[in-house]
């Protein structure tokens, strides 16, 4: 069987489990008493034959290459299955019991075998790979020899390594991984709830050393920002994640210079270092629609998106105002623009009324970086909830640490330098590592740290590697916690 027409086949698969509601997605409290917002119930594909035969077909050209003796279908769901499997391949079926009957024979297996034969463990759903493991050990205590086991769901969650370590290979038909990206492609998901499976999934993804991970989503940190760009909604997040996977930087300059040929020539010179630039147009003594105009073609030469610092923070009509016209028009130029919560919602919808329909985004600034600042705890918080309540146009956050476990939201930290300190004016630096490593952050931004350095572009060089480094060495910690 080519590999591709099997491909096809387990998509068409999933496409019709989730069809007879063997797949649903909501709140489900699973038997281990882990929330889940996808479950399985596999059973029900006892009333579709078409189904049966389809999966019983698929799950033995899985084996199709082993050896052994007799197939096993761990009860309920996978005996009928192995029955087919058994009957259309002309291989003998075992039977074990749960319980031994306690009279007659009181036999654990049924069927006919002898000592040292070889069986095949067949089953629906393989989780943790505990059933298959007790299916294996009865077989075992009637010596009949188990090396490997098919299933036709991997959750993923620790089954493979456990049966693994204990001499079991497991060969399945698909992964819940599989059944996430079937699903979403064919628009059988809702954006949220793709998040929410994806999350799910990265937080009960076995990890060695522990079986279920009790601690919380730590999703930002295990996905990839490609991965995380395939999350978001917004279009100018997803180019922005793109960017950073391909450019290999996580940086944004903060161009706080104040003439227009210095920050043009500042942005030349790190536009290869960085996925945005920052600009505060309102410091800039000589700004002219030319200015917007060449580093609209830098963004373009560099790839790199604007960011206006213009830090809104007034009334929903007002911003409106502020945002499309005055000297700056703002709106016609930068991609991102970041705002206050501190007027409430309105000033989100005067923006988005503006930017929405050029296709731009907001962040939202939920914490500061310098001393004594009031944007804390449950202003914080409230300022995460509005960003939720307005996902389409809010792409994530000024902030100091992660506070959004929402992979699609973006966390973008300033005041970073390569030694942490302070400035004469209540400025408090962070490290690259500390930023990102530590505090979960996704960007950090940097203005003195590489505008003041003797060689800009190689200071913006140090930091995207310093950025870049932190990311990597954080995913590959998550990986193994
Ligand atoms: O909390 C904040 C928010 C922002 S956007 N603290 C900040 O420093 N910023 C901006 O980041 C600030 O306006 C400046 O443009 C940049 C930090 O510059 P640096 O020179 O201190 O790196």
């Amino acid at each position: 069987m080519a590999a591709s027409s099997m491909e096809n086949r387990v998509v068409a698969l999933i496409s019709r489990l989730h069809d007879v509601q063997a797949v649903k997605f909501g709140d489900f409290t699973l038997k281990s008493g882990i929330q889940s917002p996808v479950y399985f119930d596999l059973r029900v594909m006892i009333s579709y034959p078409d189904v049966m035969v389809e999966v019983s077909q698929l799950l033995w050209e899985k084996i199709s290459t082993s050896n052994f003796k007799s197939i096993c279908g761990v009860p309920y769901t996978a005996l009928p299955i192995a029955t087919l499997m058994s009957a259309a391949h002309n291989v003998p079926m075992l039977i074990r019991r749960k319980e031994a009957k306690g009279y007659g024979t009181n036999k654990l297996i049924e069927g006919t075998f002898s000592k040292g034969d070889s069986c095949m463990i067949v089953e629906d759903v393989v989780s943790s790979g505990s059933s298959v493991l007790e299916t294996a050990q009865s077989l075992g205590a009637s010596d009949i020899v188990v090396t490997e086991a098919v299933v036709l769901l991997n959750r993923e969650q620790g089954g493979v390594e456990k049966l693994e370590a204990n001499g079991i290979k497991l060969h399945s038909v698909f992964t819940m991984t599989d059944v996430l990206d079937v699903l979403s492609r064919a628009g059988k998901m809702e954006p949220d709830m793709v998040i929410k499976v994806t999350e799910y999934i990265a937080t009960n993804k076995f990890q060695p050393n522990k079986e279920i991970l009790s601690v919380k989503p730590k999703s930002n940190n295990i996905l990839k920002y490609s991965e995380r760009a395939a999350l978001c909604s917004n279009g100018l997040s997803r180019r922005l994640f793109t960017i950073m996977e391909q450019k290999k930087t996580n940086l944004v300059l903060s161009a706080d210079v104040t003439s227009s040929k210095e920050l043009l020539q500042l942005v030349d010179k790190t536009g290869p270092h960085v996925c945005m630039v920052k600009t505060h147009v309102d410091i800039l003594e000589d700004f002219n629609q030319d200015v917007v105009d060449s580093l609209t073609k830098l963004a373009a030469k560099h790839d790199f998106l604007i960011f206006e610092d213009r830090k809104f923070a007034d009334i929903g009509n007002t911003v409106v105002h502020q945002y499309s016209g005055g000297l700056y028009r703002i709106s016609e130029w930068a991609d991102v623009v970041n705002a206050h919560a501190i007027p409430g919602p309105g000033v989100v919808q005067g923006l988005k009324k503006v930017g929405a329909p050029k296709g731009r985004a907001c962040l939202l600034i939920a914490e500061m970086s310098s001393s004594g600042n009031l944007a804390t705890g449950s202003y914080t918080q409230d300022t995460v909830k509005m960003a939720e309540e307005n996902k389409d146009f809010v792409i994530g956050f000024i902030c100091v640490s992660k506070i959004s476990s929402n992979p699609s939201f973006l966390h973008m930290t300033p005041g970073v330098q390569l030694e942490a300190g302070q400035d004469s004016l209540g400025q408090q630096y962070l490290t690259p590592s500390e930023v990102i490593g530590k505090r979960g952050s996704d960007l950090i931004i940097v203005g003195r740290g590489i505008y003041q350095a003797q060689d800009p572009a190689n200071a913006a060089k140090q930091f995207q590697i310093a950025g870049y480094d932190a990311y990597v060495t954080r995913m590959a910690e998550a990986m193994i916690l």
